[in-house]
């Protein structure tokens, strides 16, 4: 296979995009690829600060080196959530997060869960006896509330994440099967600030596959952790991932079309608009935006952990 730019040998072949390239001209493909998206989705401006959400992990990693590369204004954002598994998940990924960031003379704010807060995720579910045994609704819930804050704190025009295209199939999916409207009308690729203390949110890695971050990292040489997080193993996300890239293996393409399709049908009208802005409240503790009016689920779970942990109530008087 050779690449279709200049005939040397192809480093990968993109069959979903009828498109081998060498590595040279990969690593300026794909970052092309990218100021695409953030273009088309007016994701963010030149002149905006962009605080990346790094996990250590290909996605992350390869969002902020083609940020970084494409001139934008970028910090680090890494959230300790003190999971361990096998390699001690949480520190790995720390370490190679930071080593990242050294070598590139780039920021990263790092937010250690159990210093600030006084538990780790896995010990804050248990505590707070929410997930039924599984601490994904509570480590998503910190890590949107952390990120939040950071982005709003550190006056960043806005948080990006490195979702890539098979996560965002795989959410649709389950969104899909269930019918979840509500989901489905907030999955997208940047999310307004519809609240002064909300940041935007963006996902320039929507349209990129998987295996196209995955050989990115390999070919611009970045060290990953190559381990999912422990608690990600069976789950249904990871379910529906192996059903698309089966469907993928067969009509190369499937999940960019899905995907895509889900984007135009939005904008057709099939969904139904938002709620305004005006239904946010502020929460009376923390002061970030909440639903319900009073005090915020992240700020409740963090009494319910304090009531019954005396570790984390000598953290607490942190900042929230
Ligand atoms: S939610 Fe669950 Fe992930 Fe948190 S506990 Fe691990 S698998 S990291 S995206
Ligand atoms: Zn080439
Ligand atoms: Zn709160």
């Amino acid at each position: 296979m050779k690449c279709r730019m200049c005939g040397e040998k192809a480093a990968i072949n993109m069959r979903q995009h009828k498109l081998a390239l060498c590595r040279e001209h990969y690593l300026e493909w794909l970052p092309q690829q990218v100021q695409k998206a953030i273009e088309h989705y007016r994701m963010f401006e030149r002149d905006e600060r962009v605080l990346v959400a790094v996990s250590g992990g290909k996605d992350s990693l390869s969002l902020w080196d083609i940020l970084w590369r494409l001139g934008y204004s970028t910090e680090g954002l890494y959230i300790g959530l003190g999971i361990q598994g096998e390699a001690d998940y949480s520190l790995t990924s720390r370490d190679l997060s930071q080593k990242f960031a050294d070598e590139r003379a780039l920021k990263l704010n790092v937010v250690d869960v159990r210093e600030l807060y006084g538990a780790t995720i896995p010990e804050a579910a248990t505590i707070s006896n929410r997930g039924h045994g599984k601490p994904c609704s509570v480590c998503g819930l910190v890590k949107r509330h952390v990120m939040n804050r950071v982005a709003r704190d550190g006056g960043f025009g806005v948080l990006v994440t490195g979702h890539n295209l098979d996560d965002e199939a795989a959410v649709l999916m389950q969104n899909t099967l269930h019918w979840a409207g509500g989901y489905l009308v907030r999955q997208a690729p940047v999310l307004l600030s519809t609240h002064p203390g909300l940041a935007r949110k963006a996902k320039p890695f929507c349209r990129i596959y998987e295996r196209e971050t995955a050989a990115y990292a390999l070919l611009r040489g970045i060290e990953y952790i190559y381990d999912e997080c422990p608690f990600a193993v069976g789950s249904t996300t990871l379910y529906n991932k192996d059903i698309l890239n089966t469907m993928e293996g067969e009509r190369p393409g499937t999940k960019l079309q899905f995907y895509l399709s889900f984007l135009q049908a939005k904008e057709q009208g099939l969904f139904a608009p938002q709620p305004p802005a005006s239904e946010l409240n502020t929460c009376l503790t923390c002061g970030q935006p909440t639903s319900a009016p009073g005090t915020c689920t992240f700020c409740r779970l963090w009494e319910k952990v304090r009531a019954a942990s005396p570790a984390a109530r000598s953290a607490a008087g942190s900042p929230m």
